[in-house]
């Protein structure tokens, strides 16, 4: 055990570790997490219950982890499960009838809204919401965007993670018109992302490439008659997932950069 260093998901930690981390965890989270002490060990050491969720929700689930101390995979199953907090992906809206929260906003907006493989259940993680631009935070993006239509000329949206760059269609394996200039932009775009530190990335139409889906900003864009839309999922390519650690930010940054750079000269050429 690393007595020294931090605490890491990835490792065994000590006791003195784990009770900064829970103290940490409930300072960062205030409306989620709280902690509570509910007695002490024959060699004096606390007894805490990490409570998660929001106050007032009455059903719960009690999880012990390490009631025999050799068991160490246990204690790490638990920090692990409390950081999973942070893996929310929807909105924050109320749904009607049903106890679930959140709309997923890439897919809610009005392109081939109603097309499967994009969810009716309020529960789902890709649940597009009761219609086209129901949520807020949709309408405010749809909104400036037609108001500023004349002076857009691309539209570029960030998501992780697989390192792919995408154009449309996600609702159609349909090509669009200007695809060859689309896949020649891509395929440079990831040509100059890997200068920097030989970062792969693949490159294509959203359906064919990641998956299907309908409802999405760009296809919406797109189809809005800005022709060129680039989605990016930025790294990695699974190994943290979304959980990318902090070192890793700046070059990514640094190497998205490039592309970005690239397509917005492209552009302004064009
Ligand atoms: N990926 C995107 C998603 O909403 C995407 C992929 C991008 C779909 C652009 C459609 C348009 O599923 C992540 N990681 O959210
Ligand atoms: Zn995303």
């Amino acid at each position: 055990d690393d007595i020294s260093g931090r605490h890491s998901y990835a490792k065994y930690n000590n006791w003195d570790k784990i009770v900064a981390w829970t103290e940490k965890m409930v300072n960062k989270h205030p409306e989620m997490v709280s902690r509570i002490k509910i007695g002490s060990t024959v060699e004096d050491n606390p007894l805490y219950v990490l409570k998660i969720g929001k106050d007032g929700r009455r059903k719960a689930i009690f999880m012990d982890c390490g009631i025999h101390a050799r068991e160490w995979i246990s204690p790490a199953f638990c920090q692990w499960f409390v950081y999973q907090n942070r893996m929310w992906r929807k909105n924050r809206s109320k749904n009607k009838n049903s106890s679930c929260i959140g709309t997923d906003l890439n897919r809610n907006f009005d392109v081939s809204w109603k097309s499967s493989p994009s969810s009716n259940n309020p529960c789902s993680d890709i649940y597009r919401g009761p219609a086209p631009e129901s949520e807020k935070e949709t309408k405010a993006v749809t909104d400036f965007i037609r108001r500023h239509l004349k002076s857009i000329k691309a539209y570029i949206t960030f998501h992780s993670y697989s390192q792919m760059l995408l154009f449309p269609y996600g609702y159609t394996t349909k090509l669009p018109c200007n695809q060859e200039d689309l896949n020649k932009v891509a395929k440079i775009g990831t040509d100059v992302i890997s200068t920097r530190y030989e970062t792969h990335y693949i490159y294509g139409p959203i359906a064919s490439t990641i998956y299907p889906t309908s409802g999405s900003s760009l296809d919406w864009a797109y189809d809005l008659g800005l022709k060129h839309t680039f989605a990016f999922e930025l790294r990695d390519r699974g190994k943290f997932g979304f959980l990318l650690p902090e070192s890793l930010i700046k070059p990514t940054c640094k190497e998205t950069m490039l592309a970005v750079k690239f397509i917005a000269k492209y552009i302004l050429k064009h």
